[in-house]
């Protein structure tokens, strides 16, 4: 069966950019989904499976779940949300018909998935303006790759962005971020960058940054790469008003900001108090701020986050107005129960509210956009403009960038990081199963904070999400103000981090080689059981372990006090026990189920037949490791062959054919 694309356009859909390859749009009725009155229906299965919708809570198989593209500042990622900080409306379904779909629509969209009535989903836009297409193909990965080449090429980072980074929200000034480095090269624990959060600003003010606490800006981004570290700001979306602040003149006399329906410009705040939003969807804007970033990449800095971009509102100026009148009423009442909550929900009802979304506008080049039209495009844009930025100002070379918020098209331009999850180990499971539903919509670069970002954690969940972490390709380990430390230093069993970090560091070669060949063959880099071992029940139900590139199958353990854990093997697989880079122990499996003891100091993994893995004896830090001898792992029985991808990692020369190394094993 040949792979089909159709594309269906419904009324006047706002053009998104999301897709980049030209497909003409046919009229008519839309294959698979019935209309209804106001929405998609489509009958399910008993069997039938969901993938995909990116960034989102639960599982790998999304059915059972109503979920809502509607970009949140939402740190609570539990079961209970519906959003989290992206919109990615694609998903497949997978049972008695197989197909993809992606609505490309930039509003609130409703997805049912099977919870109103278990056999039904049920899609629900807020208006009938939108691009659907329908993807069909032999087996789901055909579906998904015919998606992706549909939406373009992923972002690229630069190599030194797999190496291992240390944030935390809180590292206030050059000496607390010497520290840092300090403790890792002390420790002999591998590491390649430390985030700087927005302590490093002067007041919170992008593109800024504080004099008393970085007295000489420059001069230490040069101290720290010569301890081969780079500094990795962060951007927030919302523009300080300040008086005299460049930013914040430049925007508002160029009419960059997003504007109130009476044309002046519309005032919320995040943390630097009183903000403008900038107007990411209009072209000039966005060619403006993305020019802002050179105040940083003229010190030296190669990569940032973007975060705040939803965007986050704590409050808007007319709703706060509006509020205080409220409370200065209820002053000296004497509140019942119903007041009380009356009084909390409209306090908490400040931050991100709705009718705050729905009270500014964008110029879309010339057509005027209440904001909640567009909502899921915001931070795509952001992220967009700084991409679009790089290529102007420094064309031969990598930047890292990643953001909170995004929408698909946005993976062209840069990834994206999980938010706010928890110290939690649910949280650890969560990670797993983001990746493969956001290599799906196209972000391969992607990662959640390691050991958790809120509430305090503990030293074996650090331990233990290190050892999913060392896979994933942005591996930072990062952390709320207030929380207990979580370098990797900080810890008793200092031996353990060191050689579980010092692991993705061996592994690099093979790491690197297969997030390479998934960007440019537009394929995921972390594949699902169900979608490489079809028919198979238990791959279908396995929602905790993955496929990471062709070589390896990875199943870490997510509970506290286990020893090990089970694992399914869909095939013969050799498993490869690691305590270190140096003490490396295998064993062949056959096909089955297993209980496999996994010490805390242990990272365990499984070589599918006929594979290889390249390695190296690693280093402290990527450049170091680059330099060692090429080796092989394999579960090879006869002759194999591997593709190494190999450049040097901060140019842009991807087609290169001199990348492409063969790997034979012969045994
Ligand atoms: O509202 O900059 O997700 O990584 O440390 C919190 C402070 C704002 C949210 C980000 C988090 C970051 C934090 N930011």
């Amino acid at each position: 069966m040949k792979n089909s694309i159709r594309k269906i356009t419904i009324g006047k859909p706002i053009h998104t950019d999301a897709v980049v390859a030209k497909l003409t749009a046919e009229k008519g009725k839309i294959p698979y989904l019935k209309r209804e009155d106001k929405s998609f229906i489509y009958k399910l299965g008993t069997e039938d499976r969901i993938y995909g919708l990116g960034e989102n809570v639960r599982g790998i198989n999304k059915r059972g779940w109503i979920y809502e593209s509607n970009c949140a500042d939402q740190p609570n990622h539990t079961e209970s949300q519906h959003s989290l900080y992206g919109a990615h409306n694609f998903f497949v379904i997978d049972g008695k018909e197989r197909f993809g779909v992606f609505l490309d629509y930039p509003g609130k969209l409703t997805l049912d998935m099977g919870y109103t009535r278990m056999d039904e989903v049920r899609i629900t836009p807020e208006d009938w303006n939108m691009d659907v297409y329908i993807i069909e193909g032999k087996e789901v990965l055909d579906i998904v790759k015919a998606f992706r080449t549909l939406i373009g090429r992923s972002y690229i980072p630069p190599k030194w962005a797999f190496g291992y980074g240390q944030s935390r929200w809180g590292y206030q000034s050059e000496d607390d971020i010497r520290k840092v480095v300090k403790g890792y090269r002390d420790n002999d624990i591998p590491i390649d960058s430390v985030y700087m959060d927005i302590d490093y600003m002067e007041r919170f003010k992008d593109f800024t940054v504080n004099e008393e606490t970085f007295p000489d800006f420059p001069k230490f981004v040069t101290e720290m790469e010569k301890e081969h570290i780079h500094l990795v700001p962060i951007i927030d979306a919302g523009v300080k008003i300040e008086k005299g602040y460049e930013t914040y003149e430049e925007g508002v006399e160029k009419g960059y900001f997003c504007k109130e329906k009476d044309g002046t410009d519309f005032v919320g705040a995040v943390w630097p108090g009183r903000v403008h939003f900038p107007d990411f969807l209009n072209k000039d804007a966005r060619k403006w701020f993305g020019k802002q970033y050179k105040f940083l990449l003229d010190q030296g800095i190669e990569g940032f986050w973007n975060d705040m971009n939803e965007p986050s509102i704590f409050y808007s100026e007319k709703n706060l107005e509006a509020v205080m009148k409220k409370i200065q009423k209820m002053d000296n009442r004497d509140m019942d129960m119903w007041e009380v909550f009356g009084f909390r929900d409209m306090v908490n009802g400040l931050a991100n509210n709705p009718e705050d979304y729905k009270s500014f506008y964008h110029d879309m080049d010339g057509t005027k956009v209440r904001h909640d039209k567009v909502h899921n495009l915001y931070g795509y844009n952001m992220t967009r403009a700084a991409g679009e930025a790089f290529e102007e100002l420094c064309p031969d070379k990598r930047i890292l960038i990643f953001s909170r918020s995004s929408y698909i098209g946005m993976h062209r331009y840069g990834g994206t990081w999980m938010g706010d999850n928890q110290s939690w180990w649910s949280h650890l499971l969560l990670n797993l199963q983001m990746l493969p539903s956001l290599n799906m919509c196209g972000f391969l670069y992607t990662g959640a904070d390691l050991g958790g970002f809120g509430a305090d954690t503990t030293e074996d969940l650090v331990l233990r999400w290190l050892e999913l972490g060392i896979f994933t390709p942005l591996m930072r380990n990062h952390a709320a103000l207030g929380t207990r430390e979580q370098e990797a230093y900080q810890f008793t069993n200092k031996e353990a981090f060191k050689n579980i970090i010092g692991i993705r560091y061996g592994l690099m070669p093979y790491l690197y080689s297969e997030y390479m060949k998934a960007a440019l063959r537009d394929e995921m880099l972390f594949v699902p059981l169900a979608f490489a071992y079809p028919g198979d029940k238990y791959a279908q139900q396995t929602e905790d372990q993955l496929l990471l590139g062709e070589s390896i199958m990875i199943a870490p353990v997510y509970t506290q006090n286990a020893t090990g854990r089970y694992v399914y093997l869909p095939e013969k697989m050799k498993l490869v026990r690691m305590k270190s880079m140096k003490d490396i122990k295998t064993e062949v499996l056959e096909k089955g189920h297993y209980y496999i003891d996994v010490a805390l100091d242990e990272v365990v993994f499984f070589i599918r037949p006929e594979k290889i893995v390249p390695y190296t004896m690693g280093g402290q830090f990527l450049e170091e490791a680059e330099k060692q001898e090429l080796k092989t792992l394999h579960f090879v029985t006869d002759k194999a062959e591997y593709e190494l991808y190999e450049d040097e990692g901060y140019e842009k020369d991807y087609e290169n054919p001199n990348h492409y190394k063969t790997i034979k094993v012969e045994v």
